[in-house]
């Protein structure tokens, strides 16, 4: 039993113990599915949560999810955003493996995959598994077989998708982000043209089946996703057209956060196993200057998304702009202006919530659909690890109990109404579980009730 269980008051016992039965009950054999009717296959940013989760449970389970994910890389080193279970029916999912037909890119694996990306999340979970791994040794070995193709991953994302020379990758659709439907990709869908709409059923969109039409994106948005998709996949998965005005092309700050800090953990893992740190180091500065640089909107202290081939910033706040508090390299002034913005009115409801996915008095907000609003787990586990890596105690431990409330009112929940709490989307969601257990093992750096936050070494608070 892991230590933290046993300091554990017995309500969290309860919650730990729910956590680990969504675990088990999601586990696919050598990783797990986000959702059994929703998600019936291995998604890329899941699986890195699932690890991060998981490490505190079950440290060999965490390295497999992150090897079976690794298993379906690309020659060119893209991580697919899935990896499709052959024994799953064709038609559980849509876009199924047929409609990807990977097997006949050069670049794909044998296995049916996806051809787009997704945050890049998986160095720095592969870095937590090891930390949290009981025998170093195992650890040890462990990260000498991710690591290669964890650098080949960051490499294909340079090779591919930077942005002139400024470390910053594009994504080149909205599935690529994690957060499908956020208004911060409206106005650069809207310039596309519209695809046909995607009938419900066996041979179209599935999601309708398991979740709300209310909770989900609209028939429009999924018509030009697919379209989207349909034209990177016929176009061979290349990139290099990435320069001309036609498609989506974003860079998001989310994405290159988490770009920024696994490259950091790449860094960690190089010395560990007697390798050089120091590219890693210098890519993950990079990274950080470029964001700050280019995407920071003084006026509101966060980041925005923007379309690289004109400089055209989306006005929309996300929490994919609050996410960078994650880099390293931040000026005092910046992280002030981003904690003002992640515990402000727009993004939390009250002291006790997780962060919305999108500015809760901004126009585009909607409370139950998807990305538009809803407060996620993960998201606002990236807020709060950004939180304490800036030794914002009390704001940290705020949100830390805020999402652990959540889940206690609302269960597993896919999301959750950023004010009321009501849970929303799939039942049983496994990062949700994942990341309670890694918010029960950080015993608070604070206790909300003292009136104001002792000093504490960030060391303090991430010892186990
Ligand atoms: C498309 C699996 C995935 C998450 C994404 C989330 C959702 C898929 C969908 O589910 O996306 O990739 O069908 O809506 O937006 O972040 O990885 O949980």
């Amino acid at each position: 039993m892991p230590e933290v269980v046993g300091s554990l008051d017995p309500a969290d016992r309860g919650l730990w113990d729910g956590a680990v039965r969504v675990l088990l009950g999601n586990w696919a054999g050598t990783y797990t599915v986000p959702s059994r009717t929703l998600y019936p296959h291995q998604w890329s940013w899941d699986s890195a949560f699932h690890a991060i989760g998981l490490a505190h449970v079950a440290p060999r389970r965490a390295q497999l999810e992150l090897e079976s994910l690794l298993g379906g890389a690309w020659s060119d080193g893209r991580v697919p955003h899935i990896v499709f279970n052959g024994s799953v029916p064709p038609g559980a999912y849509f876009p199924g493996p047929d409609f990807w037909r990977s097997p006949t890119a050069p670049q794909a694996p044998l296995g049916p995959t996806s051809g787009l990306v997704q945050p890049p999340l998986h160095a720095r979970a592969a870095w937590e598994v090891f930390c949290a791994d009981p025998s170093p040794e195992r650890g040890r070995s462990f990260l000498h077989r991710v690591y290669p193709r964890l650098a080949a991953q960051h490499t294909y994302l340079r090779r591919h998708r930077e942005v002139a020379g400024s470390g910053l990758a594009a994504i080149v659709h909205p599935w690529e982000s994690g957060m499908d439907n956020s208004p911060a990709w409206d106005a650069a869908l809207a310039a596309l043209p519209a695809g046909p709409l995607i009938p419900r059923g066996r041979t179209g969109r599935r999601d309708l089946d398991h979740v709300l039409r209310a909770e989900r994106p609209t028939q429009a948005d999924y018509a030009r996703y697919v379209r989207l998709a349909e034209d990177y996949r016929d176009g061979g998965y290349r990139d290099e057209k990435l320069a001309s005005t036609a498609g989506f092309c974003m860079v998001d700050p989310l994405f290159n956060a988490v770009l920024a800090w696994s490259e950091e953990a790449l860094a960690d893992i190089a010395t560990e196993i007697g390798g050089d740190a120091a590219d890693h180091h210098a890519r993950a500065r990079a990274i950080s200057v470029s964001l700050v640089g280019r995407h920071l909107d003084k006026a509101t202290g966060q980041f925005l998304a923007a379309d690289p081939r004109t400089g055209a910033l989306a006005r929309e706040r996300t929490v994919g702009g609050l996410v960078p508090l994650v880099m390293p390299g931040l000026a005092t002034s910046v992280v002030h202006g981003l904690v003002r913005a992640a515990t402000g009115p727009g993004f939390r409801s009250g002291a006790l919530t997780p962060v919305a996915s999108a500015d809760i008095t901004g126009p585009a907000y909607e409370p139950a659909r998807y990305w538009r609003g809803p407060a996620w787990i993960n998201t606002s586990w990236l807020v709060w690890r950004g939180l304490l890596r800036h030794a914002r105690w009390r704001a940290a431990e705020e949100l830390r109990e805020g999402m652990l409330e959540t889940v206690r009112g609302a269960g597993f929940r896919e999301y959750f109404d950023a004010r009321t709490g009501h849970g929303r989307g799939a039942q049983n969601f496994s990062w949700t579980a994942a990341l309670v257990l890694d918010l029960l093992a950080h015993q608070p750096a604070i206790d909300l009730t003292t009136p104001t936050p002792p000093t504490l070494g960030q060391d303090a608070v991430f010892s186990r």
